[in-house]
């Protein structure tokens, strides 16, 4: 494993692999993703102007196969570019673009291994870990209805499966429960109640799986992170403006892409809240992105999608609640952290969440069942 500091001269290395324009003038850590080392590079042209982009550190850990990201993020956003552009929009803005290595490959590999990518920086963007007011989280939930149909002629048979059974919620439980038997850590005991929740809703996980197996659920092109801070708004109009993250598209079911929006945006607490009494489900907010998500589909989400979007919801956020549990099971090696036992007050927020939507379950099935009319 290298050190950080080892990394740091990577960072050089990786940046005169690429075709950016002018001299760095910095490159700091940025954003609040779990998965990344992102960093803000700006340079300086001969000019004098500045330039500014977007220089990734590819957690390959979690991506087993970086080329394969990278194939699935060009053919992506070609696809996209060109729907923005028979739109009149403006595809630099609109949506990720990718700068190449001098050789020409989207990504570059370090001597120590290390995947590195390149993007063009978004100007004038606002991200938000938080919603701010609940009509920007509407115009988040119309984009990311809108990209989920901008991608429905997309040939999914050609993307890879950057993470093999990414939002298999009955195999993410199997992983927890393999997590559980090992406890390589020591840290099960403590973790009693929380285990004891997850047991409670196996039957649960199952739920779109068979209803899928049974053929009322399709699988779609879908982006699979749909956290807020994965769409960056117009700083100045406050329009979300382009949809980013997109290392996890790949098939998937509508109503997760919907619920995990809800997970992270449709709470009352951050993420790692740890005063759980300050944890809940929004309903008004729940209702509102609802809208704006159904609306940005156009039409193209079956009857029994929007039925299901509540389980959705609650498939998310108990899944997300069953890795952050899995991850500090294991030691924390996949989710960022911050503090001893984040991964631990992640996974007690997630579950404390679910159980507010458990509370809240008819009258979340009601809000849907109103805007299906
Ligand atoms: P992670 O997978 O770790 O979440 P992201 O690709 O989401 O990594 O990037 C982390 C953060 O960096 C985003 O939430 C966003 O704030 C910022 N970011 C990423 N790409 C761009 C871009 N092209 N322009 C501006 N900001 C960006
Ligand atoms: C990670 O990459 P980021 O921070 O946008 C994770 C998501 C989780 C989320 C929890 C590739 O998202 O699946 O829902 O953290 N991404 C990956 O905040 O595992
Ligand atoms: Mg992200």
């Amino acid at each position: 494993m290298a050190t950080r500091e080892e990394l740091c001269a990577k960072k050089s290395e990786a940046i005169a692999a690429f075709t950016v324009e002018g001299e760095t003038v910095s490159c700091e850590l940025y954003g609040s993703g779990h998965i990344n080392d992102t960093h803000l590079l700006i340079t300086r042209t001969a000019e004098g102007k500045e330039r500014r982009y977007i220089l990734q550190r590819i957690n390959h850990v979690v991506f087993p196969h970086p080329e394969e990201v990278m194939e699935n993020i060009e053919s992506v956003t070609a696809h996209l570019r060109r729907g923005i552009l028979c739109e009149g929009g403006d595809p630099d803005r609109e949506t990720l673009t990718v700068v190449k290595t001098k050789e020409g490959a989207p990504y570059y590999r370090d001597s120590i291994g290390s995947f590195w990518r390149v993007y063009l920086y978004i100007e004038d963007n606002l991200s938000l870990d938080k919603v701010e007011t609940p009509e920007q989280f509407y115009k988040s939930g119309v984009a990311f209805g809108r990209f989920q149909s901008r991608l429905s002629a997309f040939p999914a048979e050609t993307l890879h499966e950057a993470i093999v059974d990414f939002h298999n919620t009955p195999v993410r439980y199997g992983n927890l429960e393999r997590a559980i038997a090992r406890d390589a850590c020591g840290r099960a005991a403590e973790c009693a109640e929380e285990i004891a929740f997850v047991r409670e809703r196996r039957e649960f996980t199952e739920l779109l799986y068979k209803a899928h197996a049974e053929g009322r659920l399709p699988l779609r092109v879908t982006h699979n992170d749909t956290k807020l801070n994965n769409i960056l708004f117009d700083a100045t109009t406050g329009e979300p403006l382009c949809v980013i993250d997109l290392d996890t598209i790949m098939p998937g079911f509508s109503v997760n892409d919907f619920g995990d929006s809800i997970r992270f945006g449709a709470t009352t607490a951050a993420e790692d809240e740890t005063d759980l009494a300050r944890v809940s489900l929004d309903l008004d907010l729940f209702r509102t992105f609802a809208r704006g998500f159904i609306e940005g589909c156009g039409g193209r989400l079956t009857e029994e999608e929007i039925t299901l979007l509540p389980v959705g919801a609650k498939m998310m956020t108990l899944e997300c609640g069953m890795r952050f549990l899995t991850d500090y099971l294991e030691g924390d090696t996949y989710f960022r952290i911050h503090r001893e036992k984040h991964n631990l007050d992640r996974a007690r927020n997630q579950f404390r969440l679910v159980a507010s939507m458990e509370e809240k379950w008819e009258e979340m099935a009601a809000i849907v069942r109103e805007l299906s009319h």
